[in-house]
């Protein structure tokens, strides 16, 4: 099984019949310049495809407003190539880490034999510097998806790329489409991303530093005295939506600022289907098109019953295909921030060179009662604060330091369209939304549940599960091979979580029975609690938050499935 190639003779040679294309300079790949006409038209030269595909890890820049930001390469871009493959083919992957450093690359929602899902010191041990590894494994399934590095900084630093996956064969679709685009969102900072991480420890508030007063008043949700004074006791601010935001951050549509305008075209009246990855380190985003509705026909790569709705909100490691039918005109594609401190922009235009007008940010939304935990219908408010202290809520949560809250009353969310958008008027997709195309492949009742706490100090900046970093958790979370267990996500912090479950898709609990929709990524609610049904997969597998500072704090565990 195992296709370690560490080969120095056989490295040297490929990197020489590599030699003559190094991209210097170029920091977007063909598949995601400027103009684009779209997935259906792009050509072979722009995407990679085929079951031998060689990517190499480098560095390099990404361009935004201009100016050069640092930034780790794959094939000399940010982002890197479209990998556009097909459901049944084999797929033999060679990675040429560049680098100084150890690097890996990991297939983001795909299933496949844990040596090849790419995370070093989990599934395989990294891919040491200058030096290469092979990937080969199946393409079992079908849909929008991506990858990115597992090592280091590095998916902070730009090495993120989409993979776009072919059904086997032409399915008939609810809604069929006649082109398509990939949006891919990201973040990306001047700053290096291990000074954001120090300047987030020293003071969490750092990027975050909009006063309550303006906000509040703009949202017209002004606190009472008696709830600042609780918000105070807590250490904590109900404009905490995001720990790092645009003062740090710059948002990328396809690698481009909102300057810039990535335009994708299309011809008026046909149908479109855009692809939406969330690629981001550190950013959830408030996708719309104003003027468009969309319709969700996809979620993670998952085919669901088509949904209308007029904007989705999505965590770093989501993806949604929708299906528009844009009319004789241009349109803007508005990726507001959830805290409403930036955009990414693109356009869906008829010809080259329009743009509709761009919507402005929102005002900045704030935290609520039940983002901490609570239901505040009763109208109690006096004792909730030693509450949220109180232990014996959570026996499996160490306290410490490290825990400064626990939801006292955690509410299943998974019909909560997200942090700011109960009051914007329109359609917001929610998970109950979500109902699965076809019927469930495992319709066995679990035969047990796994409770996995999310945990944090928002003040000294620490993240958790069950109170304990990954490092500080010695056992992994042990399942059997084909076991069916339910996971219950309960978010002991004020912010949003995308938990990401490598090598596994599973079905989201929202009173959909065998058409439950299945993902592999889930955003559980601050304060809330999310369930999700899984059939074990065999192998070492990472389990982790997906905002990126996260995970590397200690928001992450190893599941470690065992033959049955
Ligand atoms: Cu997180």
């Amino acid at each position: 099984m195992s296709s370690w190639i560490i080969d120095r003779r056989a490295l040297l040679g490929a990197v020489g019949q590599l030699g003559g294309v190094a991209l210097a300079g170029q920091a977007t790949p063909g598949w995601a310049k400027t103009l684009s006409q779209g997935g259906a038209a792009l050509p072979s030269s722009e995407v990679l495809s085929g079951e031998a595909i060689t990517l190499r890890i480098g560095k390099g820049h990404v361009t935004i407003g201009g100016k050069p930001a640092k930034a780790i390469t794959i094939n000399g871009t940010v982002p890197g190539p479209m990998l556009r493959l097909k459901e049944g083919q084999m797929l033999r992957l060679t990675v040429i880490n560049e680098l100084d450093e150890p690097s890996s690359l990991h297939w983001h929602g795909l299933v496949l034999p844990f040596q090849m899902d790419g995370v070093p010191g989990v599934s395989f041990p990294g891919i040491p510097p200058r030096s290469s590894f092979t990937y080969e494994f199946p393409i079992v399934q079908h849909g929008t998806y991506w990858y990115h590095s597992h090592s280091g900084l590095q998916e902070m630093m730009g090495c993120y790329a989409p993979i776009v996956i072919e059904p086997a064969e032409a399915l008939p679709a609810p809604l069929p489409s006649m082109r398509e685009h990939v949006v891919l969102l990201s973040d990306h900072s001047f700053v290096n991303p291990a000074r954001i991480a120090r300047n987030l420890k020293v003071e969490a508030d750092y990027y975050n530093r909009q006063p309550q007063t303006l906000s509040g008043l703009m949202a017209g949700h002004e606190l009472s005295m008696d709830q600042r004074l609780m918000w105070a006791k807590m250490r904590m601010s109900p404009t905490d939506i995001a720990d790092v935001t645009a003062s740090v951050m710059h948002y990328l549509a396809n690698g481009h600022g909102p300057d810039e305008n990535w335009t994708g075209l299309f011809t008026p009246g046909e149908t479109v289907r855009l692809r939406f990855i969330n690629a981001a380190s550190m950013t959830f985003f408030n996708v719309r098109i104003p003027g468009l509705a969309m319709q969700v026909v996809a979620a993670d790569g998952q085919d669901v019953q088509p949904v209308t709705v007029e904007e989705f909100q999505f965590g770093a490691g989501e993806t949604y295909d929708v299906i528009v039918t844009p009319q004789n005109r241009a349109y803007t594609i508005a990726a507001e921030t959830m805290d409403r401190s930036g955009m990414a922009r693109a356009t869906l235009a008829p010809a080259a060179g329009m743009a509709a007008p761009v919507p402005p940010r929102r005002a900045r939304p704030l935290l609520t009662m039940k983002d901490m935990g609570m239901d505040m219908s009763g109208g109690a408010m006096k004792g909730m604060s030693m509450k949220m202290r109180d232990g014996s809520l959570a026996p499996q949560v160490k306290m410490g330091p490290g825990v400064d809250m626990i939801s006292a009353m955690p509410e299943d969310r998974m019909g909560d369209p997200g942090i700011g958008m109960g009051d914007v008027g329109h359609k917001v997709l929610t998970y109950r939304d979500l109902v699965a195309l076809h019927p469930n492949p495992d319709l066995r009742a679990p035969e047990r549940e796994i409770e996995v706490h999310l945990t944090g100090a928002m003040e000294r900046y620490m993240w958790s599960m069950d109170g304990k970093t990954m490092s500080q958790a010695h056992e992994p979370i042990p399942m059997r091979k084909g076991e069916r267990v339910r996971f219950t996500l309960v978010n002991d912090t004020m912010m949003a979580h995308p938990i990401h479950l490598h090598g596994h898709i599973f079905e989201l609990v929202t009173g959909h029975g065998d058409h439950s929709p299945r993902k592999h990524t889930v955003t559980v609610q601050p304060g809330g609690k999310a369930s999700f049904d899984v059939t074990a997969e065999p192998g070492d597998w990472a389990f982790h938050c997906h905002l990126f500072l996260h995970m590397a704090m200690g928001m992450m565990r190893v599941v470690q499935v065992r033959p049955a």
